[in-house]
């Protein structure tokens, strides 16, 4: 019989692992955990996630955490239930506390199409898999209904960067953003894992204008990637998308800003700095999930003062 024991951080999992996974944990933490359902794919696949509460009822300050909107970025799935796992099992009383205190929807692999894709047939796989002419797929992460094709995207559906025919073309993004709508007014934090750069991003991708708080966002940004550098010395930059990469326009961090006002919102870039990129080795989920949640428990400490 499987239990969650037979789900580790020791390889990266399958879509159909994770998933398994996800709903093991509603049988085995039927009073915290919860399935949901954020959407659907192209291919007819299920976009899903689970709602995590310890103190179900109350009005919890709720933290949304989501990976793989870009498929080829294992290593954020794996953060991500890596801190999913952690919320619910660690015995150390600061996660316990954080874990506790707040309510979380944590949703892995945002674009199962692209993700089944990365394991069956092209590794370096990032967009959905919907056909466009003789090319497939869009960029997620540039469909989004905000400053939509407003710059660093294109309209070659070649391109890996593709924004697609309109904003929310993609079935994954239009049944997701009604997902979010649902929720996004509860929201304290939002956080989508990408890889690879080791940066912590804030919005906005259109414009290097800071948003309405970066004099909060960004020092609590600071102290967030201090402490994620305790553990391994891993080193982060922080600053806005447009300033510390590039421009990037219909991101789904830059849509719930723009239309939520999450008061904290961060994209990050996780390890590495380009050595293995999006083939980060195995050895290498464990510490990167370890660090990560050390930042996000710094995140919590700072943003649950406002
Ligand atoms: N980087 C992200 C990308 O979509 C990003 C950076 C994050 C842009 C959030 C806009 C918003 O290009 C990778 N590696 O995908
Ligand atoms: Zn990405």
């Amino acid at each position: 019989k499987l239990s969650t024991e037979d789900f580790n951080w020791s390889k990266y999992h399958t879509l159909e692992e994770i998933n398994n996974w996800l709903m093991l944990l509603t049988k085995t933490y039927p009073d915290k955990v919860t399935l949901v359902n954020g959407g659907s794919s192209y291919e007819g696949r299920k976009i899903l996630g689970v709602k995590v509460s310890f103190r179900p009822g109350n009005e919890n300050k709720t933290v949304w955490i989501d990976s793989l909107i870009h498929a080829r970025e294992w290593i954020a799935g794996a953060t991500s239930t890596f801190i999913l796992n952690q919320l619910l099992t660690s015995t150390n009383s600061t996660i316990r506390s954080t874990a506790e205190s707040h309510d979380w929807y944590f949703f892995p692999v945002i674009n199962p199409d692209g993700y089944a894709y990365t394991h069956s047939n092209d590794r370096m796989w990032r967009k959905t898999r919907t056909p466009y002419g003789r090319c497939f797929g869009t960029d997620p992460n540039r469909n989004w209904d905000y400053k939509w094709s407003d710059g660093g995207s294109t309209n070659d559906p070649c391109s890996d960067v593709y924004a697609g025919p309109k904003p929310f073309s993609e079935i994954e993004t239009r049944s997701l953003s009604e997902y979010m709508k649902g929720v996004a007014k509860q929201l304290e934090l939002f956080i989508t894992f990408h890889s690879y750069s080791q940066l912590m991003l804030i919005p906005y991708g259109h414009t290097t204008a800071h948003l309405d708080n970066y004099n909060i966002t960004y020092p609590v940004g600071l102290k967030a990637v201090a402490s994620l550098a305790q553990k391994y010395g891993t080193q982060y930059s922080v600053g806005d998308i447009a300033e510390i990469i590039y421009v990037a326009t219909g991101s789904n961090m830059d849509w719930l800003k723009a239309n939520y006002h999450v008061p904290f919102a961060y994209a990050y870039e996780l390890r590495d700095q380009g050595q293995y990129g999006f083939l980060l080795p195995t050895e290498q989920i464990v510490p990167t999930g370890e660090e990560t949640l050390d930042s996000i428990i710094t995140i919590l400490k700072e943003a649950d003062k406002y």
